[in-house]
């Protein structure tokens, strides 16, 4: 019987949900390795491919799309949906250097529709496109030591980490090298879209650690600094939190947020801790836990495929004692409860132990455009100008870093002359809002999220306003189904799309990333989320204890 763990956020209604059946499995299997027909299709004259292809091109980092906005004009034309393609670019701990940005940008403007966009585990997605130009996109990430193989599909996926870690000696590689290390063996991502010549897979080509199934689900793995949780820890399948400087790393499992209307018996879940591990065995502990899931992750449902299900399943501590099974050792549970601190933005100023100076840039919901802040050309300018660190962070902003003490005034003119906004004049809600694309682009949003952030963001910082609460911050997730891809069921405010044109209020996470929260009011539009809120803030102001956090407010006083 599966049990439903206390401390869950369970699925309630019915929405349409992606394939749940296992005909993936069947795919994967007969791909060659992950080529399938990829190959022929990319040049058969088609704006889109096979639905075989499609599954398999997400461990390619592709997704095949269309504009939702056009279905309903292009139907009453007669003509079928605008396809395209989203590719998402895996970027370990989101490090770019400065010629990988300029790399992105133009890759952006000469092969998509302009925008490099941030996601919320460090990567960047590229938009609308065309099927002709992926394997272009593919060859520019290519020359510039770029790939968006293993971004997407049921592999470990781009290994997050705070940035606070990279500089950090023992910390600051761990995401690349697991990253390297949990890639899939095959050679068809290079030869389909790099090289263009073979398109057959060797016999001894064999995957050893994903066999020819691959993982039932994605897998996601993330590295918190030990003083902030920017990556959301424990929303994660794997995640790894530093507990000293010296290599100790506590290791939780099982984490994940994704929910489905039309499942009521899947849910979201925060990771549990499996004990200690140094920094130098991550790799075996991550493929003790890979090669469990692999083997004993159900392959029959889709929808309740994750980690997080098996964990649930079998109880945390049957799961800890399988990974000790193939790890061939017992796990030291850490000598304290692993604590979990609140997220700094990284947004501002802030000098290096080294004298260097970092610059984090707040990017609206990861958008990186020219509107009407001239963003993307200003980072252009700056990365075009010296070789800097350009670091893509989970709150789906960039840090520029490295600057010289010296050059700190110009970057400053740079940005202000393209009116990118100082850290310090950003709205309490506005610095830390989440949104996931969603609409047009996302084929499971049911309604909007990025678009009509800006104007929920606007509207909660005037009801805080108007109660003379200005400036108070408060975490904001919006996103356009409860997949919750924005991570809203981990926010102090999660905001999920329940129809067309309403959501599902969240209230009571925390800032610190280690609660859920909780659904307080049910099919809400957007313009109605201020008067739902509204008494919640009005006790706030009355009973929040000293410098208590909304969230954590919530959590007390609600029953
Ligand atoms: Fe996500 C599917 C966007 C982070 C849970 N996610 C999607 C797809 C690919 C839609 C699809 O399957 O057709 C979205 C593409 C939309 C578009 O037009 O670009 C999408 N997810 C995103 C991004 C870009 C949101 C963002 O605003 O940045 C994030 C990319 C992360 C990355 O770089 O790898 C993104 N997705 C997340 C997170 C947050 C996280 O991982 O920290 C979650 C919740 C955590 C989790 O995995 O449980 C998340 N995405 C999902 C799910 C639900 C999975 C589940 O098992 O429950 C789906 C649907 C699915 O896989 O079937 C999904
Ligand atoms: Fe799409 Fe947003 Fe739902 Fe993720 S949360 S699947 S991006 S609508």
């Amino acid at each position: 019987m599966r049990t439903k763990p206390s401390g869950v956020l369970a699925a309630e209604q019915s929405q349409p949900v992606a394939s749940t059946t296992p005909e993936v499995e069947t795919i994967k299997r007969k791909s060659d390795g992950l080529r399938g027909s990829i190959a022929q299709e990319l040049s058969d004259g088609e704006s889109s491919v096979s639905t075989s292809s499609a599954q398999l091109l997400k461990f390619h980092g592709i997704y095949a799309q269309d504009d939702r906005d056009m279905r309903r004009e292009r139907t009453s034309q007669g003509l079928g949906p605008d396809h395209s393609f989203m590719v998402r670019v895996a970027i370990p701990g989101g490090r770019l250097s400065s010629a990988q940005w300029l790399a992105l940008d133009a890759t952006a403007r000469e092969l998509a529709d302009g925008t490099v966009r941030l996601t919320t585990r460090q990567a960047v997605q590229f938009h609308v496109v065309p099927k002709l130009n992926l394997r272009a996109v593919a060859s520019r990430l290519d020359e510039n030591l770029m790939t968006s193989f293993g971004a997407c599909g049921d592999v470990v996926r781009n290994v997050a980490a705070c940035h606070s870690l990279s500089a950090h000696p023992i910390y600051g590689k761990l995401a690349d090298e697991l990253a390297r290390r949990f890639k899939p063996s095959t050679a068809a991502y290079w030869q389909i879209f790099v090289d263009g010549t073979a398109v057959a897979g060797s016999a001894n080509e064999r995957d050893e650690l994903y066999g020819d199934a691959y993982l039932p689900r994605k897998f996601k793995v993330s590295l918190a600094a030990p003083a902030e949780n920017c990556v959301d820890v424990l929303a994660q399948d794997v995640g790894f939190v530093p507990v000293d400087d010296a290599g100790t790393l506590c290791v939780v499992a099982g984490g994940g947020l994704g929910r489905s209307y039309a499942h009521p018996d899947t849910f979201a879940r925060l990771a549990d801790v499996l004990g200690l591990c140094d920094a130098s065995e991550a790799g075996d502990v991550l493929e003790a836990i890979v090669t469990a899931y692999r083997d004993l992750g159900s392959r029959a449902d889709r929808r309740r495929a994750r980690l997080k299900y098996l964990v649930a399943d079998v109880g945390p501590d049957a799961f800890r004692e399988l990974v000790e099974q193939r790890l061939g050792r017992t796990f030291v549970p850490p000598p304290l409860p692993l604590e979990m601190h609140e997220a700094d933005d990284h947004l501002g100023w802030c000098e290096r132990s080294d004298g260097f100076w970092q610059f984090g840039i707040r990017v609206s919901a990861g958008r990186v455009r020219d509107g009407e802040v001239a963003l993307a050309s200003a980072l252009r300018e700056l990365a075009s100008r010296a070789d800097l660190g350009f670091y893509v962070t989970a709150r789906q902003d960039l840090v520029v870093d490295g600057i010289e003490a010296g050059d700190r005034g110009s970057v400053s003119r740079v940005l202000a002359d393209a009116g990118v906004a100082d850290a310090d004049t950003l709205g309490g809600v506005e610095r830390t809002a989440l949104a996931c694309p969603a609409l047009p682009t996302c084929s499971l949003a049911l309604t909007e999220a990025e678009r009509v952030l800006p104007t929920i963001v606007g509207d909660v910082e005037d009801a805080l306003a108007t109660r003379g609460m200005a400036g108070r911050r408060l975490q904001l997730r919006v996103t356009g189904c409860p997949n919750g891809c924005a991570r809203p069921a981990v926010a102090e405010v999660g905001l999920v799309g329940r129809t067309k044109t309403t959501y599902d209020v969240l209230l009571g996470g925390s800032p610190r990333g280690d609660r859920l929260a909780r659904v307080v009011a049910e099919r809400v539009t957007a313009a109605e989320v201020p008067t739902v809120l509204g008494p919640w803030f009005d006790r706030w102001r009355e009973e929040g204890l000293d410098k208590e956090s909304f969230g954590d407010f919530v959590n007390r006083v609600r029953e």
